[in-house]
């Protein structure tokens, strides 16, 4: 595209055939919703939302092609058509050999962790995800983050915020030894850091050094194409390739990976696990039968198969992936003008307000973000969700909170399903709710389950 073509403006690459009523409640219900939901955006009804950016995971909009495939569907208990159209799509854009299908990514989280993990062993990962992180204790392991240091800084303008630090994976393993070490666990897109990409070359001295050591990669891919889109725009020597290749090399690059296809792949419900090695497969492909469904469908519909077959192919259209992560920039760009603080550069899939910075009145105890995303539903009806203290959790031995570096609240969009003009709302009441940001108050735990707390917790407001 030559340069005044790149500055025209430009539109979302499809046209709305079929369209779904939002509504606005008055702010006095808004507030009723809330402190009846315990101030958890999760907790909320979605009746009671305007514009819900909770998050992008299972509430993309499927294409018109997605849902002709629906009508496909086989619902043969054993090997149903659709899951070979799958495997097909799976193996041709992301190279892997074999396939597990899972109802969603943490049963494939599940599965990987219980085969690789033993007890005592180490974990590292460009930084957690809550139920990646979840899975891997449960199995015994420990999470070590290894990812640089720029990521924890939400005002670094590191173009590739989720590479890994090879000195820190190096002196891990030096210390721990490699046989303590099951798997690098790396995700492309990474969410807990607002979105940030992984560089191919990281990626590519990662693989030597981690290969030096026999150690194996599995690839979080959740939102691969995103990350791929990055490293179009940004790394030397990859301008011209297309994002179909670009997601394939770092395919290659792993040795295996497991799939929320509710992100990247356009589906409302799906995963799987990719592997290269037969036996680990064969392990894999036994457990699946206990825990999801039988290897041939692994909870998922047949037709839910044949949509993620189409959305696979669909993630990496280079008109699709420009206008999903050009809606993200735009968004995040306003709330820049706006003087708003937000994690920069702006993520993939959503935009990650700094409510450290936000709200410098509250410690991390009086859980700012959670505050934060509770104001701005009350604002206009905008539910976003918590990334911060409450998202993190406590450790498991100590029982004390886990306090990250990043307290952010997360405005998720997802995928082919709001417009312009929605966005321009976010943006307004973000504005609103940081102008008038001295009022808003802190909460404390009221409810707090023991696993990934930030679901079900219930708080109260303090101060
Ligand atoms: O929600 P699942 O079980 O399909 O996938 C879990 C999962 C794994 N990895 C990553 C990077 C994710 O973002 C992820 C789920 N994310 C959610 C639900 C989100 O709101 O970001």
């Amino acid at each position: 595209m030559s340069p005044e073509e790149n500055k025209r403006s430009w539109a979302e690459p499809y046209k709305i055939k079929m369209v779904e009523p939002v509504r606005m409640i008055s702010r006095q219900e808004r507030e009723k919703a809330i402190e009846e939901a315990g101030y958890n955006t999760f907790l909320l009804r979605s009746r009671d939302v305007y514009i819900d950016l909770l998050t992008d995971s299972g509430t993309s909009a499927m294409s018109d092609r997605q849902w002709a495939g629906m009508m496909m569907g086989d619902e043969a208990y054993a090997g149903s058509e659709n899951f070979y159209h799958l495997e097909e799509a799976i193996q041709t854009y992301y190279g892997y050999k074999h396939v597990v299908p899972t109802h969603q990514g943490r049963g494939a989280e599940h599965i990987i962790s219980q085969l690789m993990i033993k007890k005592n062993d180490f974990v590292p990962g460009n930084m957690y995800f809550t139920t990646t992180k979840l899975h891997q204790e449960l199995a015994g392991g420990t999470f070590v983050d290894v990812i640089i240091d720029e990521a924890h800084d939400p005002e670094d303008e590191h173009p590739f915020k989720a590479n890994i630090d090879l000195n820190k994976l190096e002196s891990l393993i030096k210390n721990k030894g490699a046989e303590n070490i099951p798997y690098l666990s790396i995700a492309t897109s990474v969410n807990m850091a607002g979105g940030q990409p992984i560089s191919m070359a990281n990626l590519k001295e990662v693989r030597a050094l981690t290969q030096k050591y026999g150690i194996p990669i599995i690839h979080d891919m959740t939102r691969v194409a995103e990350n791929a889109y990055f490293i179009k725009q940004r790394e030397e020597g990859y301008a011209d390739v297309s994002i179909k290749d670009i997601v394939y090399e770092i395919c290659s690059l792993t040795d295996g990976a497991t799939m929320s296809a509710k992100k990247d792949a356009l589906v409302n419900i799906g995963g799987f696990l990719a592997l290269n090695d037969e036996e680990l497969f064969r392990k894999a492909q036994n457990m699946v039968v206990i825990y999801e469904g039988l290897h041939t469908y692994g909870g998922m519909a047949g037709r839910d198969m044949e949509a993620l077959a189409i959305g696979i192919s669909e993630s990496v259209d280079e008109d699709h992936i420009r206008a999903r992560v050009g809606q993200v920039q735009y968004l995040g760009q306003k709330l820049i003008d706006a003087g708003v603080p937000i994690v920069r550069p702006i993520g993939s899939h959503g935009v990650f307000l700094d409510a450290k910075k936000i709200l410098p009145h509250l410690s991390q105890d009086q859980l700012p973000a959670q505050s934060l995303a509770a104001t701005l539903y009350i604002d206009a009806g905008v539910r976003s969700m918590e990334r911060g203290v409450v998202s993190a959790g406590r450790n498991p031995e100590t029982g004390e909170h886990n306090y990250p570096a990043l307290e952010l609240i997360r405005l998720t969009i997802p995928r082919r399903v709001y417009t312009q003009a929605h966005m321009d709302v976010v943006a307004e009441s973000v504005a609103m709710v940081y102008k008038n940001r001295e009022q808003v108050k802190g909460l404390a735990f009221d409810y707090e389950p023991e696993y990934l707390r930030f679901f079900q917790s219930r708080f109260k407001q303090i101060g």
